[in-house]
């Protein structure tokens, strides 16, 4: 396969340099990315430094240094390629290590890029482990970092379970001995941390009538299967601690469940990544809560501290995420309070709210998808905030669930259209897009938006949401 010698190339590049830049994304993949060419590098000698970005865009580019350092670009850079060669990077300069849509460029930078082999479940983290494997087969050790930042991506979601290279990484986490695969594990947040009914109530994928949304409801129900789900010292057990055969007893009345009321169990199993070696109860123990402490040390302007902690760090560095992962929490749920309080507008085919500057832009959307399970769940959600350091921009964020997208809805292309309709961009996923547009011009924008969704559900031929 061709991606593997684009990978030996880059690793026989970053092998050739005393000293390197790493410039990464802010989000889990692109921490876990920077961490492991950091880590990895690092081991074989190389001088590293590293630059966080929220994205590669004119006003960001002067955070890139003007030294002859070579340039990693990870988890972002295929898209901006014409940025970089504005500002003068040679092909000398730069390496590119990314999974997003690549833009034509005249410079023919070097590019590790698995979207080019048609390969959409495969992040930057993933593509910068087998980087980092490639240049030390020792690396192994760092596979589960990898597989922290494709879980963080998402990749883990529409098939329940990491697949092709992306899973060979999780082989290799195995055979090392720091990755445990759960198989056919009760696919929901929160099952290293939170008791099993906050774990339960606090999953809507698949939403579980008379169980999401209500920790009440979901404590009764477990009570009904009559097993002792607390410690001998009293306190909530979690999943990962329930042993076999009470897991199997839950399962299947889960099962039930959703059987009686005509929905599919499909979506409650999914295989899940464990890491034996990190504390029990702690967000480090699974790959999706260790996405989880990356994300809002990121989402806080703190990714070296997720770094840290993806190097290694469970003093200082670890203890700072904890702090961040508890803040973190408290303004989304202020921030879901906020949106179920001051109420959605619907329109036709999506229904939407204007938050201001009242919470960061790192978080509306992540808002947004919660609320969601307690709206209309059969129409996305569409969030809008303000930038304070920018106010001539809007910011639009939208979800939705499962269900939606295989009824034809791709939020990905409708917003890449309609934000392009009025001068702005979007890009994301079918299920969760983004679209920065110009300030003033969120009606005309939010109507293109409904077109394209009424314009996807007439393809698809369900007619109506
Ligand atoms: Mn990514």
């Amino acid at each position: 396969m061709s991606l593997f010698r684009d990978i030996q190339t880059a690793a026989n590049i970053i092998t050739g340099q005393d000293e390197v830049t790493v410039i990464s994304h802010i989000d889990a993949d692109g921490i876990a990315a920077e961490a492991l060419m950091t880590e990895s590098l690092s081991r074989a000698g190389i001088v590293v430094r590293s630059v966080f970005l929220r994205q590669l865009d004119p006003l960001t580019m002067h955070k890139v240094p003007e030294d002859r350092t070579l340039k990693i670009f990870c988890d972002l850079g295929a898209g901006q390629q014409s940025l970089l060669a504005e500002k003068g990077l040679t092909e000398e300069n730069v390496l590119i290590v990314d999974h997003h849509v690549s833009q034509p460029c005249e410079r023919k930078y070097t590019q590790v890029n698995s979207l080019v082999y048609g390969s959409n479940k495969l992040s930057a983290a993933g593509l910068a482990y087998l980087i980092a494997r490639e240049i030390d087969s020792e690396n192994t050790d760092l596979a589960m970092l990898g597989v922290v930042g494709n879980v963080g991506d998402m990749m883990a979601r529409e098939e329940g379970g990491l697949t092709g290279l992306a899973h060979d990484i999780v082989e290799d986490g195995v055979l090392h001995g720091n990755i445990l695969v759960k198989r056919k594990d009760l696919n929901c947040y929160g099952t290293s941390t939170r008791p099993l009914h906050v774990c339960l109530a606090y999953n809507d994928d698949p939403f579980i009538p008379g169980i999401s949304n209500n920790i009440n409801d979901a404590l009764r129900f477990l009570k009904k299967l009559g097993l002792n789900l607390k410690s001998r010292e009293g306190r909530w057990l979690v999943w990962e601690e329930l042993p076999d055969d009470k897991k199997r007893v839950i399962m299947s009345a889960l099962v039930h469940q959703l059987i009686a009321h005509g929905l599919s169990e499909r979506r409650l199993f999914s295989e899940t990544y464990i890491f034996p070696e990190e504390p029990c109860r702690t967000p480090l123990r699974n790959a999706q809560e260790f996405a989880t402490l990356l994300n809002a040390c990121g989402r806080w302007a703190r990714p070296l501290i997720g770094s840290a902690i993806c190097q290694g760090d469970r003093g200082v560095a670890y203890r700072e995420a904890e702090r961040m992962l508890m803040n973190h929490r408290a303004v989304i749920r202020d921030l879901l309070q906020y949106i179920l309080e001051t109420g959605v507008t619907e329109l036709p085919y999506f229904q939407f709210i204007h938050v201001g500057d009242r919470y960061p832009d790192t978080i509306v959307g992540i808002g947004a998808g919660m609320a969601l399970s307690k709206l209309n769940r059969r129409k996305p959600i569409l969030i809008m905030c303000t930038l304070p350091e920018d106010p001539m921009v809007t910011k639009v964020s939208m979800r939705t669930n499962e269900q939606v997208v295989s009824g034809g809805i791709d939020l990905q292309q409708a917003l890449t259209k309609a934000a392009a309709n009025v001068g702005g961009a979007g890009g994301g996923h079918k299920i969760a897009a983004g679209a920065f547009i110009p300030s003033g011009r969120e009606q005309e924008f939010m109507d293109h938006v409904n077109l394209q969704l009424a314009a996807q559900y007439a393809k698809k031929g369900t007619g109506h949401c």
